[in-house]
C-alpha cells in the first residue's frame, strides 16, 4: 500500500505547492508586470539569476531609471558626464513612463523571489587532468621588465608570421610586434586601447576607452601609413569584410559596442580607403563578436553576430543579392553576460553549430555564477539546441579546433573573473573532445598576476598543428586598474601554448 499512497502523497503536495504560487496575487501581478515592461527590451529575467544585494543596489534602480523612477538617485546621476549626457538623456524620460504602484509590484517581485546568495555548487566542479596536449612558454619584450603588459588583444597573421599584443596605457594604447619565433619587433603607440585588427593585420581598431562607454571616441586607423579610416566610432570592439549583398564588393562591419547606446554599423568602401555609411544593421549596444560562416549553406558567407549587452543575443544577417536578410537565432537572459562565439560543426553532423560563451562578471562586483560557462548549440531540425554546458566561471575567451588531430573538435578556453580559490587552476582549460557530448579537460597552474583577456589560435611556429596564444593582462579590474609600473617585472606579455601533436 506504502508504495502507491506515497507517488499519490507526492504527487498532492507537489499541486498543492503549485496552486500556492500561482495564486499569490503579488507574485503573479509582479511577474505579468516584468513580463510586459523588461520583456519589451531584452529576454525576461528570473529572480535567482542575481542575490537579493544586487538587484536592490544595482540592477533594479538601473532599470527603473529607463521609466522615470531614479529613487534612490536622480536623473542627472544617470545622465553622467557631459560628453555621454548628449547621446543617452532621451533614454531617461523626465516624467515617470510606469505607474508607481506597478513599479512596486516588478520590485517586489524580484526582491522577494530572489535568493539571499547565489546557488554556488549545484554541479561539482569538472575533473582537470595535467595539461599534455601544449607545452607552454612565457613570452616577454624588453619594455616588459618595467611596464606591466595589459594585452587585450592578440592576433596572428599567419602569412607574414606577424603577431600583435596590443593594451592600454594610462592613456593612450600601444601595439607591440612579435615574429612568430617570439622576438619582440617594436612598439606603435595608439591614441586608445586596441580592440581588433583586421584579418590582413591591415588595420587596427581603437576603443576610444577600456570600458563600456556612450561617448564615441573609438577609431580606425590604416597600419601602412596610420590614416584614419573611421572615426567617432561608439567604442567598437570588433570589425570584418563580408559581401553581405553579393555586389561582389566586401563592406566594412563594425561592432560598435558602445554601452547604453550602441550600434552594428556598415560601410561601403567608394574608393580603396574611404568608407561611406550604409544604413545600420542594428541600432541596438553590446555587439561584441562578428563572424563569418556559411550558416544557410548557399554557398555565400553570412554574418553572425554575438550581442553582450542588455538584449544578450545571437543574430545572424544572411547574404542575399536584395539586401542581408536578418534572423534571430538565440536570446539570453540579461545577466549572462555572453563573452564569445565560434561556429563550428562540433559534432561532425555536416551542419555548423554555434559553441557560446558567457562569463563576462564585470557590470558589478563579480560574483560567481552556476550558469557561466561553455555552451553547444547544435543545429537540429532548422533549430539550435544546447546540447552540451560546461560550468566556468568568468569564461571569456574560445577557439575551437582539432587541437590533437584525431579528427573531431575540441575546445580551448580562457576566463578572466574567476573566483580566488579556483584562479590558479581554472583561468585556462582544454577540452579534448571523446565522443560527442563528452569532453575531458586539461589545465595548468596559472602563475599568480597573470590574467588572460583573450586568446587566438593558429600554426604559430609551422609545424601544421594548431597552438594558442594567451593574452595577459597583468591585473585585475575588480580590484582597480593596475598600475603602469610592473608590481613584478619581467610579466610575459602573452604565453604560447606550443602544440605538441606534431
Ligand atoms: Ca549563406
Ligand atoms: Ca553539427
Ligand atoms: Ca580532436
Ligand atoms: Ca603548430
Amino acid at each position: 500500500m506504502l508504495r502507491l499512497l506515497l507517488p499519490f502523497f507526492v504527487l498532492s503536495l507537489f499541486l498543492l505547492l503549485l496552486t500556492c504560487a500561482e495564486e499569490d496575487p503579488g507574485i503573479r501581478k509582479g511577474r505579468l508586470l516584468a513580463d510586459q515592461y523588461c520583456g519589451s527590451c531584452h529576454l525576461v529575467p528570473e529572480p535567482d539569476q542575481l542575490n537579493r544585494s544586487l538587484w536592490i543596489s544595482e540592477v533594479l534602480p538601473k532599470m527603473g531609471a529607463y521609466f522615470g523612477h531614479y529613487a534612490p538617485y536622480d536623473r542627472a546621476f544617470y545622465l553622467g558626464p557631459d560628453q555621454e549626457k548628449a547621446n543617452i538623456q532621451h533614454l531617461y524620460p523626465l516624467e515617470t513612463t510606469m505607474d508607481t504602484a506597478d513599479w512596486r509590484a516588478i520590485r517586489e517581485y524580484f526582491i522577494n523571489a530572489a535568493p539571499d546568495r547565489l546557488e554556488e555548487d549545484a554541479a561539482e566542479a569538472p575533473p582537470l587532468w595535467e595539461l599534455e596536449q601544449f607545452a607552454v612558454r612565457e613570452i616577454s619584450a624588453p619594455l616588459h621588465q618595467k611596464l606591466a603588459p595589459l594585452t587585450t588583444l592578440i592576433s596572428f597573421h599567419e602569412e607574414s608570421g606577424e603577431i600583435l599584443v596590443g593594451g592600454p596605457k594610462r592613456s593612450g594604447g600601444s601595439l607591440d610586434r612579435f615574429t612568430n619565433g617570439s622576438q619582440w619587433i617594436d612598439r606603435r603607440e595608439l591614441g586608445s586601447a586596441p580592440s581588433a585588427v583586421g584579418a590582413q593585420h591591415e588595420m587596427v581598431l581603437e576603443m576610444g576607452s577600456l570600458l563600456p562607454s556612450d561617448f564615441a571616441r573609438g577609431s580606425l586607423t590604416q597600419l601602412r601609413d596610420s590614416s584614419t579610416l573611421l572615426d567617432n566610432l561608439a567604442r567598437p570592439v570588433d570589425v570584418l569584410r563580408i559581401d553581405l549583398d553579393l555586389d561582389g564588393q566586401e563592406e566594412l562591419i563594425v561592432a560598435e559596442y558602445g554601452n547604453l547606446i550602441g550600434r552594428l554599423s556598415r560601410f561601403e568602401e567608394s574608393t580603396p580607403g574611404k568608407f561611406l555609411p550604409l544604413t545600420p544593421l542594428a541600432a541596438t549596444p553590446g555587439a561584441i563578436r562578428l563572424r563569418r560562416a556559411d550558416l544557410n549553406a548557399d554557398g555565400h558567407d553570412d554574418l553572425v553576430v554575438l550581442f553582450a549587452q542588455g538584449d544578450e543575443r545571437i543574430d545572424v544577417w544572411y547574404s542575399h543579392a536584395a539586401g542581408p536578410k536578418h534572423e534571430q537565432l538565440l536570446r539570453f537572459p540579461p545577466s549572462y553576460g555572453s563573452s564569445d562565439l565560434e561556429i563550428v560543426d562540433v559534432d561532425d553532423d555536416g551542419k555548423l553549430d554555434l559553441v557560446y560563451a558567457n562569463g563576462d562578471n564585470f557590470d558589478y562586483q563579480p560574483v560567481p555564477k552556476i550558469y557561466h560557462g561553455i555552451r553547444v548549440f547544435l543545429h537540429r531540425q532548422g533549430q539550435y539546441r544546447e546540447e552540451f554546458f560546461y560550468p566556468m566561471d568568468g569564461v571569456y575567451g574560445l577557439e575551437v579546433a582539432d587541437f590533437d588531430g584525431d579528427g573531431d573538435q575540441d575546445i580551448a578556453a580562457v576566463a578572466y573573473y574567476v573566483p580566488p580559490a579556483e584562479r590558479s587552476l581554472r583561468s585556462f582549460v582544454y577540452l579534448e573532445q571523446l565522443n560527442f557530448p563528452e569532453f575531458r579537460g586539461q589545465s595548468f597552474r596559472k602563475p599568480r598576476d597573470q590574467y588572460y583577456m583573450c586568446m587566438t589560435r593558429g600554426d604559430i611556429d609551422g609545424d601544421g598543428d594548431q597552438d594558442l596564444l594567451l593574452g595577459n593582462f597583468a591585473g585585475y579590474l575588480p580590484d582597480g586598474m593596475p598600475g603602469e609600473n610592473a608590481r613584478t617585472p619581467g610579466q610575459p606579455a602573452y604565453l604560447l601554448l606550443e602544440n605538441r601533436h606534431r
